[in-house]
């Protein structure tokens, strides 16, 4: 470990954000760290992996884990999800329980404990999306009572928006507070445990969902088929390509490819062109991005292809082994 992550004054805290899909998880770890890292959506279920989202206020080293969508479903993809979320809890020193204010709360409430069915320890609650709806403090009180009835280890709640930064800088005042001493886990500059690879595929993604909107379910996945780093190649020109990527978005049906290609392939230009943008920051330099449509049918349910996609098993799972075409 390096000595500077071990001074003397250094605080961690491990974060674990748990809710049902679209409750504004990603939302609030970006807006936490100040840059769009994780992926955000109208669509629900967009995350669809556990992964850390690393930031340091002065000596305070903050890990947020953005987890998918509690959720209830008997899809093998889903469940899979619905266990991302559950792992991503484990090992976190609090967990945030994010409950949308435009929701019925208590239902929503209900809903996320019985996806989640596990032992919560320390649980803060953050009533999110506060820009979109005016709610009484006695409302909010009442909510919160019944939450401890429930969950009598919920001390405290924040109602905050991620969209206008209401409320953000007492969440992060009771954060650096809560936080122990103790070494630092990712050196200065790491964000994540996820590598680059992992949030480029996102980042496709991602523009997938915002161009296509609607007309293209959830069966859109993307995997990386090449990544060549040119960046450390100290002759080479920085005006010049510094990686070379390549990726294929994985569709379920043969009509799906055609939407996701577009009328003389203007939709994929689309989403390559947003997402190179997106990619060019993260890497810091030039990109070279193909992409390509590939029909898989029932991917969704290949466990070759979910595990590849950082999917693993679960205790639900129902036994999926297709031989990979
Ligand atoms: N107005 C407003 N919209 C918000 C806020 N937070 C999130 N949203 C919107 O809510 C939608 C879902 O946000 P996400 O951050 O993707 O939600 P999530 O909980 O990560 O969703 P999944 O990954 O699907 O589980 C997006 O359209 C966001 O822009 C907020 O504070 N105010
Ligand atoms: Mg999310």
């Amino acid at each position: 470990m390096l000595i500077e992550n071990q001074h003397p004054l250094n605080k961690s805290i491990m974060i674990a954000l748990l809710g049902k899909p679209n409750a504004g998880k990603s939302s609030l770890i970006n807006c936490l760290l100040g840059f769009d890292l994780t992926i955000v959506s109208r669509k629900p279920q967009t995350t669809r992996n556990q992964f850390h989202c690393a930031f340091t206020i002065d000596k305070t080293e903050v890990i947020l884990v953005d987890t998918p969508g509690v959720h209830r479903s008997n899809q093998e993809m889903n469940k899979r999800m619905n266990g991302q979320a559950k792992f991503g809890a484990e090992g976190a020193e609090v967990n945030f329980m994010l409950l949308d204010l435009t929701s019925d709360l208590k239902s929503e409430f209900d809903d996320l404990m019985n996806g989640l069915s596990i032992s919560l320890n320390e649980t803060w609650i953050i009533f999110t999306k506060s820009d979109l709806v005016q709610k009484s403090i006695e409302e909010i009180d009442e909510v919160f009572s019944y939450i401890q009835t429930k969950l009598p280890q919920v001390e405290k709640y924040f109602i905050l928006s991620s969209k206008n930064g209401e409320n953000i800088h007492l969440l992060t005042g009771e954060i650096c507070d809560r936080a122990v001493f103790g070494p630092h886990h990712y050196p200065q500059g790491h964000v994540s445990n996820k590598n680059e690879r992992f949030f480029v595929s996102e980042y496709i993604r991602e523009q997938a969902f915002e161009i296509l909107r609607d007309e293209l379910p959830y069966e859109c996945a993307v995997t990386i088929d090449e990544f060549n780093d040119f960046r450390r190649d100290e002759e080479g020109d920085p005006e010049k390509v510094q990686a070379k990527i390549s990726a294929t978005i994985l569709v379920n049906r043969p009509s799906q490819r055609a939407i996701v290609v577009g009328k003389q392939g203007i939709i994929i230009k689309e989403i390559g062109t947003k997402a190179r943008k997106k990619i060019e920051a993260l890497v810091g330099g030039k990109v070279f991005l193909n992409l390509h449509v590939k029909v898989r049918p029932k991917w969704f349910k290949n466990n070759f292809i979910l595990e590849e996609l950082g999917l693993p098993r679960v205790q639900e799972s129902t036994r999926v082994w297709r031989a990979q075409k």
